[in-house]
């Protein structure tokens, strides 16, 4: 396997992607970037993979952009680096009909915050931090946090993280619901594993479904929700899994959804 700096685990229908290279805070480096599109769009066609966990390898989650890398002679211009290998990735991820769970280990930083952002769900580490960071180099916040981080916090609070660029600490994270929980460090893959088999043990469907309609709500109008609420229960109700939650609910026992 090639060294990218990106490893995958499949089990129990759960993908851990870990971002893997420790001595520098996983910082992204082009084969990272393009291993991790690549890696979620195989994802979204795999279909024994329900669930996917988004982890860092060592101390960090990640630092963003490799800031060695982009000093190196005849490396891309920022803007075609953000749309050519950044957007991609969150593209990817937003449009994974997967729930992804964000295992936020460490600092996540820049980019590397944006990739905690575009998540489904998070689970932080009791030392995790999230600093925008782009400021500090001159630059605005990329990699899809513009979108992101004002609708998972609110405008005011995303401001005064772009603005003034401190560290969020996983505490105040999960005061203002960036994180769902905030566990001890060697607690941290049992619980995103945990979280990882209980969405793989939905049903497949209609977790991508929500996932679709809750992205694209914010940004549509009350009756657009409707119709697409309205359209995917059409779609989801005469499916297998829907009859099986029924049967499993009627009998009193767990429900077996195969996606169907
Ligand atoms: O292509 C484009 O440029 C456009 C896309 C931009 C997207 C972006 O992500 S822009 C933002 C880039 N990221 C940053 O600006 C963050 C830079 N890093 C930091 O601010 C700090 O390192 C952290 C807050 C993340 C952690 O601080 P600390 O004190 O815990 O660790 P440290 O000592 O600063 O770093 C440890 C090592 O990691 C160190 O290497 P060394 O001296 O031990 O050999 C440091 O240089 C390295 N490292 C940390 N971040 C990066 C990095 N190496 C390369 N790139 C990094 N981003």
């Amino acid at each position: 396997m090639p060294d990218d700096g990106v490893r995958v685990e499949i089990a129990d229908a759960v993908a851990t992607i870990t971002l893997d290279r420790p001595d520098a805070l996983n910082a992204l480096t082009i084969p990272m970037k393009e291993a991790l599109a690549r890696t979620f769009e195989e994802l979204a066609a795999d279909r024994t993979v329900r669930a996917v966990i988004l982890t860092g390898a060592g101390r960090a989650f990640c630092a963003g952009q490799d800031l060695r890398e982009r000093l190196e002679p005849g490396a891309a211009p920022i803007g075609e680096e953000v749309r050519l290998r950044y957007n991609p990735i969150v593209r990817a991820m937003r449009g994974l009909p997967k729930p992804i769970v964000g295992a936020i280990n460490g600092v996540a930083a820049g980019a590397g915050a944006s990739l905690a952002f575009a998540c489904d769900l998070r689970i932080a580490a009791e030392g995790a931090s999230f600093v925008l960071a782009f400021g500090r180099i001159g630059l605005i916040p990329d990699s899809g946090a513009t979108w992101t981080l004002p609708r998972l916090v609110g405008l005011a609070k995303a401001f005064e993280m772009a603005l003034l660029n401190d560290p969020l600490s996983a505490a105040d994270a999960e005061r203002v619901g960036l994180v769902s929980k905030v566990v001890k460090a060697d607690a941290l893959m049992d619980e995103a594993r945990a979280m990882g088999a209980r969405l793989a043990a939905g049903a497949p469907a209609a977790l991508a479904e929500t996932k679709r309609l809750l992205s694209a709500g914010l940004s549509s109008d009350l009756e657009a929700a409707l119709a697409a609420e309205a359209e995917a229960q059409d779609r989801l109700g005469r499916a297998h899994d829907h009859a099986e939650g029924m049967a499993a609910f009627i009998e009193k026992r767990t429900p077996r959804f195969t996606g169907e």
